[in-house]
C-alpha cells in the first residue's frame, strides 16, 4: 500500500483522470480555435468588427454560457463529495483503537501511551541530524486512536508515510484514527504543518512501526 491509504489513492486516481479529460477539451478547443480563426496574410483582422471599449453584445450566447457554468459546476461537486471518502476514512471512529495522546507545543510533540503495553505504544527519544526528537513506536496491525490538543497555539501533526495530518487547538480535542500496515514498518517523519513561530520548521518527530 502506499503512503496514505487505498481510499486516498483511488481518489488521487479520479482526480487526476478528470483532469486529463478537462485538460484534453481545453487543448483540443484552443488549437482548434487557433487555426481555425486565425487571420491570413492581407484579411480584415477585425472581422466581428469590435469597437475598443465596446462590449460586443450581440455575439452572446446563452447556451454556452449556461453550458459551461453548469457542467463544470456539477464536476466540481462531484469531486467535493467524493473527497469526502478519505476524510471519513481517518475520522471513523473504531471503539477498540488504542489511544495515544499528542500534545503539541510550541515546539515541540509530546506523545503517551498512557497504560499502553510498550509493545503496542512506546515513546523514547532519537538523534536526529545532531538534535534529540521524540520518538513514537507502535506496531504494525494494531488500531490507534489519536486524541490530539495543544498547549499554546495551532499545531497539526503531518504523519507523512501515512499521508494523514490533522490540526491540533489549545482547549480542543481532535483525532486521528489508523491501523499502520505491515508495508509501513519502518521509520517516518511527523512534522507541523501549520504555521506556529520562529521553530515551527524543526517541530519534528520520528514514528516507527515495528512487526
Ligand atoms: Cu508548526
Amino acid at each position: 500500500m502506499r503512503a496514505g491509504g487505498d481510499v486516498f489513492w483511488a481518489l488521487f486516481d479520479e482526480f487526476n483522470f478528470w483532469a486529463l479529460i478537462v485538460l484534453v477539451i481545453v487543448i483540443v478547443w484552443m488549437f482548434h480555435h487557433s487555426l481555425r480563426y486565425r487571420s491570413k496574410d492581407g484579411s480584415n483582422n477585425n472581422v466581428d468588427n469590435f469597437i475598443p471599449g465596446v462590449f460586443p453584445k450581440e455575439n452572446d450566447n446563452m447556451t454556452m454560457e449556461l453550458t459551461w457554468t453548469i457542467i463544470p459546476f456539477i464536476l466540481i461537486i462531484y469531486l467535493t463529495f467524493i473527497a469526502w471518502g478519505p476524510i471519513d476514512d481517518l475520522w471513523t471512529a473504531d471503539p477498540d483503537a488504542h489511544e495515544v495522546t499528542i500534545t503539541a507545543s510550541q515546539w515541540n510533540w509530546n506523545f503517551d501511551c498512557g497504560d499502553l503495553d510498550a509493545d503496542i505504544c512506546e515513546v523514547s527519544n532519537i538523534d536526529v541530524e545532531g538534535q534529540t526528537k521524540p520518538l513514537l513506536r507502535l506496531k504494525a496491525g494494531e488500531s490507534y486512536m489519536f486524541n490530539m490538543t495543544s498547549v499554546d497555539v495551532t499545531h497539526a501533526p503531518f504523519f507523512l508515510d501515512w499521508g494523514l495530518k490533522e490540526d491540533t487547538q489549545p482547549g480542543m480535542i481532535t483525532r486521528l484514527y489508523h491501523t499502520p500496515s505491515t508495508d509501513e514498518i519502518g521509520s517516518s517523519l511527523l512534522m507541523c504543518t501549520e504555521y506556529c513561530g520562529k521553530d515551527h520548521g524543526y517541530m519534528t518527530a520520528v514514528v516507527e512501526v515495528h512487526a
